[in-house]
């Protein structure tokens, strides 16, 4: 199995804790996103995946996918344990509402893109760029700071989607220096997580691609 990734990509980061947590083995493909304007927008990337962006993930038998939250359920699917996921419907709709309050409404609000057109398209500064960016990234908090109920985990006493959705959005949080004392349950599940080897190996800083 192969990880089209890069270091710093939280998304990228997501399917690495999965990976892990299922105690899968991959090879990594680093894709630089910065260098010479983002090796993702490289013909040969491009033609792996449309959308140039990581991650991109090949299975064992040669499938392609994208979108990591795609990725994690079938690799959710196709390896169940531990599930990253809970059965019951009404737990599992909450798991996922805090999965994507993070992966669909705080992430691609600052994401590389749509930073690098702030920026070149509409000519905005470099500090109102960092505005946006804590802006979005606050107001998702606190909408999950007051969602979580830390058991010591996102939704209980198992890990679950919404911690593979979390760690890395803190992790980006931090690199980009959003304070985060507002938020004592989204640090103390952050915590309780990175105390798990599978999180800690997905870290960008312990990836064969990091700087
Ligand atoms: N919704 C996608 C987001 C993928 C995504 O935007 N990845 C970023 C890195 S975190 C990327 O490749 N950015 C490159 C770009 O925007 O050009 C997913 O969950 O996989």
């Amino acid at each position: 199995m192969k990880l089209y990734s890069y270091f710093r990509s939280s998304a990228a980061y997501r399917v690495r804790v999965a990976l892990n947590l299922k105690g899968l083995s991959y090879d990594t493909v680093g894709v630089h996103l910065i260098k010479d304007g983002g090796h993702n927008r490289r013909p040969e990337y491009r033609a792996i995946n449309p959308q140039m962006r990581v991650p991109t993930f090949v299975t064992d038998v040669g499938d392609t996918l994208i979108q990591s939250i795609a990725i994690i359920e079938y690799l959710d699917e196709t390896h169940p344990e531990p599930p990253l996921l809970p059965t019951d419907p009404v737990a599992r709709a909450k798991v996922r509402g805090l999965a994507e309050l993070i992966a669909c409404d705080i992430h691609p609000l600052n994401n590389t893109s749509p930073l690098r057109y702030l920026k070149h398209q509409l000519g905005q500064e470099q500090s109102a760029i960092d505005t946006w960016y804590h802006h979005w990234v606050l107001e998702g908090f606190e909408a999950l700071e007051a969602l979580l109920a830390p058991g010591p985990y996102a939704y209980g006493n198992a890990v679950t989607l919404a911690d593979v959705c979390l760690v890395p959005q803190v992790a980006n949080a931090r690199r980009l220096k959003v304070p985060l004392d507002k938020f004592p349950k989204i640090v103390a599940v952050d915590a309780a997580c990175l105390k798990l080897p599978a999180f800690d190996r997905a870290r960008p800083e312990n990836q064969p691609d990091a700087e």
